[in-house]
């Protein structure tokens, strides 16, 4: 049975007839929680979106704030680690930690970078005056394994890039997928075509081989693909009410995204932007709002197809067994289900920015900051 939501009154994720660990127990908005805070570690090649989502988890009152871990992906790493410098100033959590990851894939070898998506500074070309705090002296995965180990079962992860750091965390440590919350992971493109090319999503296209052991790792691990995340497009419409806006981050926000917004014209004909990263961090704080496949993933790593996500949802018997016979089930996200009573009635999946705006997105980056207004 996929994980689909059943009812207004049921606000777990049901898969294959079991409570999945994620939960989402609240309705309408994002909201603070009298729990105590899921402590949160971001994996992060910022980048105009994941700024927004960056920005959006200091919002957020359920969630602690570890740190930051940087890779490469819209820019290189080492950019990365200023960019989130950066936003943890802006933010007002200069505070945070912030560990630079690896500069290269697994294999090696220079990356490949978007700047072409997110300009040559990664933040589309607005050249903010450099951080003034500095990186922390461990490295992504030390500072992964260490503070996983610090607080096992407590940790969850957002990676929002390519997935080396939390490969090399793998491979360092042998408990840390045991000891890891949950990782969410924003990549790889399920029953749907790929951005970099046909097969592959950036963000696996960058280290297939650090995603196939990531995903074979056993972790607990739900996977956002861009068929999920491009069901999300944040229209010029919405770019003109955020920039006429009076919200603290409206204006940097906005010129951010000038250049991320063109290219999506150039590239898919959308005169908006999608919001991948955000996207990601919804499904991390309300995985209630999603359907669900559970399955096997595998990672091709080489060929025409090196970067292609290969998902094994066990609904047929195989004649001949194969990799994916083998390796561990994770949460596939299929779609966004908009699962919110608007004067009686309910509204359709594909209401991509109705939701955003339900769950508070648009207000958020709208208004000025307070402590509990996310
Ligand atoms: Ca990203």
């Amino acid at each position: 049975m996929d994980g689909v939501l059943g009812s207004e009154t049921e606000s777990h994720v049901i898969m294959d007839g079991t409570v999945n660990i994620f939960h989402g127990e609240r309705d309408g908005v994002l909201v603070g929680s009298a729990a105590k805070p899921e402590k949160l570690i971001i994996d992060t090649d910022p980048g105009i979106d994941d700024t927004m989502a960056i920005l959006m988890a200091f919002q957020s009152p359920e969630l602690e704030v570890l740190g930051l871990t940087t890779i490469f992906g819209n820019v290189f790493t080492e950019d990365a680690t200023r960019n989130a410098l950066l936003l943890c100033e802006i933010a007002g959590r200069p505070d945070v930690p912030v560990a630079e990851g690896s500069p290269e894939p697994l294999k090696g070898g220079i990356p490949r970078v978007a700047d072409f998506i997110h300009g040559s500074d990664g933040l589309g070309n607005t050249f903010l005056s450099p951080p003034k705090a500095k990186k922390i002296d461990k490295s992504a995965s030390e500072f992964l394994v260490d503070k996983v180990s610090e607080y096992p079962g407590e940790v969850s992860i957002l990676a929002l890039g390519p997935l080396t750091n939390l490969a090399l965390a793998i491979k360092r440590d042998s408990s840390f997928a045991s000891k890891v919350k949950r990782i969410v992971v924003l990549g790889g493109a399920f029953f749907a075509l790929g951005n970099v090319n046909p097969a592959a999503e950036a963000n696996i296209d960058g280290d297939p081989e650090a995603a196939d052991l990531v995903f074979t790792s056993g972790a607990n691990i739900a996977v956002v693909g861009i068929n999920i995340t491009t069901q999300v497009k944040f229209t010029d419409g919405d770019l003109l009410e955020l920039r006429q806006s009076k919200g603290k981050y409206a204006k940097i926000l906005s010129d951010m995204c000038k250049f991320y917004r063109d290219w999506h014209v150039k590239s898919d004909g959308v005169y908006g932007i999608f919001l991948h990263d955000p996207v990601s961090f919804v499904a991390l704080v309300r995985p209630d709002l999603f359907t669900y496949k559970n399955g096997v993933v595998r990672v091709e790593t080489q060929g025409i197809c090196a970067g292609h996500t290969l998902m094994d949802q066990g609904l047929k018997r195989y004649a001949q067994t194969s990799v994916l016979s083998f390796s561990y089930c994770i949460l596939i996200l299929l779609t966004m289900v908009v699962k919110f009573v608007i004067d009686g009635t309910r509204a359709t999946p594909g209401q991509g920015i109705l939701l955003l705006q339900l769950l508070g997105l648009l207000m958020w980056m709208k208004s000025s900051i307070t402590s509990d207004n996310c």
